[in-house]
């Protein structure tokens, strides 16, 4: 193709064509995936999540200018690279803790910054502590249609930020969830705006509710793909009807450029759900992408 173009359909498949590296040395931003979903509740086969936005990442590697509506290409600003699945846990979320946790500490360790592509919800907990370890106590931007916030002792991907907050690994009073589509009792502390206060708030508006509330703590953001309405995202495990579009989620973070995003993740596209067309991995693909964007440029301004 011309320009430098890459067909979507041919050649290796990277997150966003990024080359392959053993580690993130040197890097500014690392990519790995956690291809595990034996802590899901509801349907499993979060565990192709990785592989499934992967592939439909290279839609938007297709042009030599980068994604739209970013105005650069991230590759000629950060040195990125894709360092596959961390693996070695099998079938035990009792093993995936320590392996994720230990892979995100030496990504951490060499000075990049880390984006994680699931993988059930459970896997934010050891990336929260990797993260929590280097930079404090974290504010939690955490965009979702459930709270994951149940309290009890059992760890699964509804459970897991009750337990972040019992470590003090996350700040409450700085944290923000969005999208809430299921009772949720009891929020910890933390500011809630459910599915219907989305459907209700403008973009623009939302982004400022996350800067009030979050402030200048080191941040780390969160996005369970069934944030999303089911119409857009149907291939997850626990699926709820009544959410936003994915314009809608893409402009709310486009707004926080600037904030102080010190890491993230996307989760839960489980690519066998998929009717025709593969949107569930497509939307994934491109949420990642721009919480790549957003950690990259808040690395720059941190300088
Ligand atoms: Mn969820």
């Amino acid at each position: 193709m011309s320009q430098g173009m890459m067909e979507p359909y041919a050649g290796l498949i990277s997150f966003l064509r990024m080359p392959f590296a053993p580690s993130a040395e040197g890097l500014d931003i690392a990519v790995m995936g956690v291809p595990f979903d034996l802590a899901t509740t509801g349907r499993s086969g979060a565990r192709f999540g990785p592989r499934g936005v992967r592939e439909m990442s290279l839609t938007m590697a297709e042009f030599p200018w980068g994604v739209w509506p970013w105005e650069y290409h991230f590759r000629d600003e950060f040195k990125v690279a894709d360092l596959g699945d961390v693996t070695g846990f099998t079938a035990y979320t009792d093993r995936m803790m320590p392996c994720v946790e230990e892979a995100a500490d030496k990504v951490l360790a060499t000075g990049a910054q880390l984006l994680t592509i699931g993988g059930d919800h459970s896997i934010s907990y050891p990336l929260l502590r990797a993260h929590a370890r280097k930079h404090g106590p974290l504010a939690l931007i955490h965009f979702d249609a459930h709270s994951d916030t149940w309290t009890d002792e059992d760890l699964n991907h509804g459970t897991m930020f009750y337990h972040a907050i019992k470590e003090g690994i996350i700040v409450p009073e700085n944290s923000i969830q969005l999208g809430m589509r299921t009772p949720n009792p009891d929020k910890h502390g933390m500011l809630v705006h459910d599915g219907l206060e989305c459907l209700r708030t403008p973009a623009a508006e939302m982004a400022e509710r996350i800067r009030a509330r979050v402030g200048d703590r080191p941040a780390y953001l969160t996005f369970d793909i069934d944030f999303l309405d089911p119409a857009y995202a149907p291939a997850t495990g626990t699926p709820v009807v009544g959410g936003p579009n994915v314009a809608y989620a893409r402009d709310v973070l486009r707004a926080l450029r600037g904030m102080n995003i010190v890491g993230g993740d996307q989760v839960e596209v489980a690519p066998h759900y998929e009717g025709p067309g593969q949107i569930t991995a497509l939307a994934g693909a491109t949420i990642a992408c721009d919480i790549l964007y957003l950690i990259a440029e808040a690395r720059k301004q941190r300088g």
